[in-house]
């Protein structure tokens, strides 16, 4: 009996990335260019990417550091987003179109890192969500309600029922991606949601949210490194993921939500929030995959319905994945600080060998 030692499939796109800027933007980029084809770049630098010009810039930053990259990594596609905030303009969106620019993104005020110049009232953004519907871009969305009084883990579900469902009512066209989702009831309402009537919706869903449960913050201690927004979620949640991403179900795909930020700003009295998954991001899915005997399904998760919904091909390079064990690195420079990955210093049953 031989059990599956390599597995290769087509090469994967990373549906939700934080790249950052500057002096750390090449040190992050080199670990996605070396597994994935393409991936959507968030938008949540300081200032925010609110406009096309802005995008450009950034894309323009992010071409210039690829040719500093190793040969193999040099054909990475970044795709852009424009950050959506209570003065986007409608005139915005036909623009952003033309640009290539292939979604914008709905940060709630004050949901996540780098958020503050989210939006703060929703029907402020009417218009330019008929212009996006229109011009068949998609919102992207971060799914939490930000008030204070409500507990942390109940966020992503008060937020389908009181912000996600009505936004959908009100633009029955508009095509949505909810992002990263972390509850059994963010899988059963792209599930069963009413697609006959409402857009076409969809789902990304991260390695550490199919990977680990809340537990994983208090292992012994309290553990930085897995805190990231939307916080984990029970055991029961988890299972709820791993069930979807595994499944038949077109509507879920990857997008690891690898989020950098620096050792020491991670190991603070006031950690930031992110979990840097992406230099063994193929890998940790991987492990997902497996932990359930659903290998045979990684590649439609990870290379097909990203680029089916966003109507753009599929890749047609190859990558290959063995089943030997790696120990994680304990950090990685971070331009002139350093990084410390999820779960560093421990094993990875998987390997990417390219
Ligand atoms: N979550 N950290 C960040 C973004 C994400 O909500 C997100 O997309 C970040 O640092 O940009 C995080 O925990
Ligand atoms: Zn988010
Ligand atoms: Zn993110």
């Amino acid at each position: 009996m031989t059990s599956t030692t390599k597995l290769t499939i087509t090469q994967p796109d990373d549906w939700h990335l934080h790249l950052r800027d500057g002096v750390v933007l090449k040190d992050v980029l080199g670990h996605t260019s070396r597994q994935f084809g393409r991936a959507i770049v968030m938008p949540n630098l300081r200032p925010p990417i609110t406009t096309v010009e802005l995008a450009l810039q950034y894309q323009a930053r992010i071409l210039q550091a690829i040719k500093e990259l190793p040969e193999n990594s040099q054909s990475f596609v970044p795709l852009m987003t424009l950050y959506l905030t209570d003065n986007t303009k409608a005139s915005e969106i036909a623009k952003a179109k033309e640009a290539g620019i292939v979604a914008l993104k709905l940060y709630p005020a004050g949901a996540t890192t780098n958020s503050d110049a989210g939006v703060t009232n929703l029907a402020k953004c009417d218009e330019v969500l008929d212009a996006m519907a229109q011009h068949n871009l998609p919102l992207l969305v971060h799914g939490e309600v930000t008030s204070a009084e409500i507990d942390l883990f109940d966020r992503e579900a008060i937020f389908i029922e009181e912000v996600l469902h009505p936004l959908r009512m009100r633009h029955p066209q508009l095509r949505v991606v909810f992002e990263h989702i972390t509850t059994s009831q963010a899988v059963d309402y792209v599930n069963t949601t009413d697609t006959a009537n409402l857009g076409e919706i969809a789902a990304t869903i991260t390695a550490h949210h199919l990977l680990y449960n809340r537990n994983a913050i208090f292992l012994g201690g309290i553990r930085p490194h897995f805190y990231c927004l939307p916080v984990l979620k029970r055991e029961q949640h988890r299972l709820a993921l791993l069930n979807a991403a595994t499944s038949d179900s077109k509507r879920f795909f990857l997008g690891t939500d690898s989020a950098p930020h620096s050792k020491h700003l991670k190991e603070n009295e006031c950690g930031c929030a992110g979990c840097f998954t992406a230099p063994q991001a193929v890998e940790f899915y991987a492990q997902a995959f497996d932990s359930v005997g659903k290998l045979q399904q990684l590649e439609a998760f990870a290379s097909f319905r990203g680029p089916d919904f966003y109507g753009l091909p599929r890749n047609t390079k190859q990558i290959t994945l063995e089943k030997t064990s790696q120990t994680i690195p304990s950090t990685y420079q971070f331009g002139e600080e350093e990084i410390v990955p999820l779960n560093a210093g421990k094993s990875l049953d998987w390997t990417f060998l390219g």
